[in-house]
């Protein structure tokens, strides 16, 4: 996101993660790649991940990480931030208190498929990668479930979509974790982070646990005392520093310094015009009748009423599929007709 307010959102929500981690007495978090959106972060986003490593060492927890999309560089930021407690895992296998961490970075799809294919395998493959059946739609670049290596692993954790979700494939947990913070308003707004836990047998278990991240309001105003009634919730939760989307008919005015009036200064406030919405639609006084547009036959009557001995024949040549030709000839023929007997009297 570009804005600038936005910015420690990250950082909260990795405190969040490590908060989580130390209620749930977790030694190691994994992070699947993208830790950062940009690969030439900062150097506000460094001093962010140093104040992630601080509290990290401070509650003795290691965070492992690989290179995403968005975060890739040679070398990585990780490496060259010299962070004590994340640690980068490209290409690596690390062995931390008797658990195994395959890293493999984000990489073009049939470079990953040979990559992890020829892996020995271990307890966790850490990848960032879309698998198909997970995103729900068709994409080339994206791996199949039945290309992961399920049979090697005990867990295989993935980065890069934005959403919450696991599947067991061969005793193998594969899944996504979702994002920490919302990165697009279609986002599932409660977040949760994975805890992995192993047992002495060394048995693998999941549980989805929430995470707080940054209250979402969104509204809907078709009318003025929508607004009122809004801008009174908005008051309510005006602590808790909230993104707001605003979604308003046209019409509707001052929408966004409205809302700011009652917000702090680090809310943000965001309009959505509703499409197809006018205030006269929403707001009306009356129904207004809209007359049908006028036919042929209309433009004929102006001319013959029906008082008109033409009204008829008029009528009768604008009749779908009637030929004005014959109708005239017939009325012709009619008329002689009648005369003619008119004169045999
Ligand atoms: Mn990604």
């Amino acid at each position: 996101m570009g804005l600038s307010t936005r910015g420690t959102d990250f950082t909260n929500a990795a405190m969040a993660v490590v908060e989580t981690a130390v209620k749930h007495d977790v030694k190691v978090i994994v992070n699947a790649g993208d830790l950062l959106d940009i690969s030439r972060p900062s150097s506000n986003k460094i001093e962010e991940l140093q104040s992630i490593d601080e509290a990290l060492s401070y509650n003795g927890i290691t965070m492992l990480t690989i290179s995403g999309n968005h975060d890739k560089s040679y070398p990585s930021w990780v490496d060259v931030a010299k962070l004590d407690n994340i640690i980068n895992i490209d290409n690596k296998v690390v062995d931390i208190k008797g658990i195994s961490f395959a890293g493999v970075p984000y990489m073009p799809t049939p470079q990953l498929k040979a990559t992890i294919n020829a892996l020995s395998g271990g307890d966790c493959l850490v990848t960032h990668c879309a698998v198909k059946e997970f995103i729900g739609f068709e994409s080339s670049s994206a791996i199949l479930l039945e290309e992961l290596p399920t049979s090697k692993f005990q867990a295989i954790l993935l980065g890069d979509i934005h959403i919450h979700e696991y599947m067991e494939v061969n005793g193998c947990y594969v899944g996504y974790p979702g994002s920490i913070e919302l990165c697009s308003r279609k986002e599932d707004k409660q977040k949760y982070v994975s805890i992995f836990e192993w047992d002495k047998e060394h048995n693998l278990s999941r549980e989805s646990v929430p995470i707080g991240s940054r209250k979402i309001v969104e509204l809907r105003i078709f009318t003025d005392d929508d607004m009122e009634a809004a801008l009174a919730e908005l008051t309510r939760v005006a602590d808790e520093d909230p993104i707001v989307y605003i979604h308003y008919a046209y019409g509707i005015k001052e929408i966004v310094p409205r809302a700011k009036r009652v917000l702090s200064s680090d809310s943000i406030v965001k309009p959505l015009p509703i499409p197809g919405t006018h205030r006269d639609f929403i707001d009306y006084k009356e129904t207004i009748e809209i007359p049908e547009l006028a036919g042929p036959r209309d433009f004929i009557y102006n001319y013959f009423k029906e008082e008109n001995e033409l009204h008829e024949l008029a009528s009768k040549c604008c009749s779908p599929g009637a030929v004005p030709g014959v109708e005239i000839a017939n009325y012709v023929a009619n008329k002689l007709n009648q005369s003619t007997i008119i004169a045999d009297e």
